[in-house]
């Protein structure tokens, strides 16, 4: 316990170097990946309202971002299961003018432990990208939009739009991130929602299933 809330001291102190190590103990210690992971989450949250109240600034933010990705990294091995691949390609991005990658590589982690081979297109993802990456990739079968901006809501809608309407079909859209919910997803034509990157991975099979 007292190592978790080292950890998320690391974070909430905008402080990546010595997390690496402080993970390592914690899991010696016999603390589960899973528990560190959540206790990092739930860090970034407590960032983010700081941000909120003007308490910190961007290069705060940063700099936990930073010490969260080092972390993520660490457990990365722990948390993946060797996804066989074999349910076809998922190709994720978080949309046009939205910066936000941590969620999203979670959901990739989580959806390629699933079974799907990844296709990573990284942040601010033009609609014209996703399109392309459509067309260069076979056996496409699911497309995952990740947007945590209300500002990129927007660009998310036209996205889909975008992809709903290309020459290619067969494959489904799950969208997620922080500013959206159920009724967004549904209201833009996207085939499913999840909150979370478990529940992403988890929709991600009950849609292909549906195929
Ligand atoms: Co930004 N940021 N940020 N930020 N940032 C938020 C999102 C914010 C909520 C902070 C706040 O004000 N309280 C706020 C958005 C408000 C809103 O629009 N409603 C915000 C803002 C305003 C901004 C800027 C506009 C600030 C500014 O410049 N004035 C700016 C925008 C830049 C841009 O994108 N164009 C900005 C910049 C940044 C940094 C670059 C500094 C940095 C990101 C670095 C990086 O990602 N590499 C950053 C950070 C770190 C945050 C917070 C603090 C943390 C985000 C995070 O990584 N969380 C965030 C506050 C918060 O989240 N409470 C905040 C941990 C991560 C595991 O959770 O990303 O939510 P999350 O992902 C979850 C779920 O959302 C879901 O599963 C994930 C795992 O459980 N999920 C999916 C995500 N994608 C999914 C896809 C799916 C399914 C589920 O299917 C496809």
């Amino acid at each position: 316990m007292e190592k978790i809330l080292e950890i998320q001291k690391m974070i909430e102190e905008s402080n990546p170097e010595p997390i690496a190590q402080a993970i390592s103990e914690a899991l010696t210690d016999g603390i589960a990946s899973k528990d560190i992971l959540d206790a990092m989450i739930s860090s970034m949250g407590v960032i983010g309202d700081k941000f909120s109240e003007g308490e910190l600034f961007i290069p705060e933010m940063l700099m936990a971002a930073k010490a969260m990705s080092v972390g993520v990294e660490v457990l990365k091995p722990l948390l993946m299961v060797n996804g066989s691949g074999g349910l076809g390609t998922c190709i994720i991005g978080t949309v046009e003018g939205d910066l936000h990658d941590i969620g999203k590589n979670l959901v990739a982690m989580m959806i390629e432990s699933a079974g799907f081979t990844i296709v990573d297109l990284g942040v601010d993802v033009p609609t014209s990208k996703w399109l392309e990456a459509i067309r260069e990739h076979n056996d496409v079968k699911l497309i995952a939009c990740s947007a945590l901006l209300t500002t990129t809501m927007p660009a998310l809608q036209e996205t889909i739009h975008a992809i709903k309407n290309c020459e290619k079909n067969g494959f489904r859209i799950i969208v997620g991130g922080a500013s959206l919910s159920q009724q967004y997803a549904d209201k833009i034509g996207a085939d499913g929602f999840a909150e979370d990157a478990g529940g992403a991975a988890a929709k991600a099979l009950e849609l292909v299933k549906l195929n």
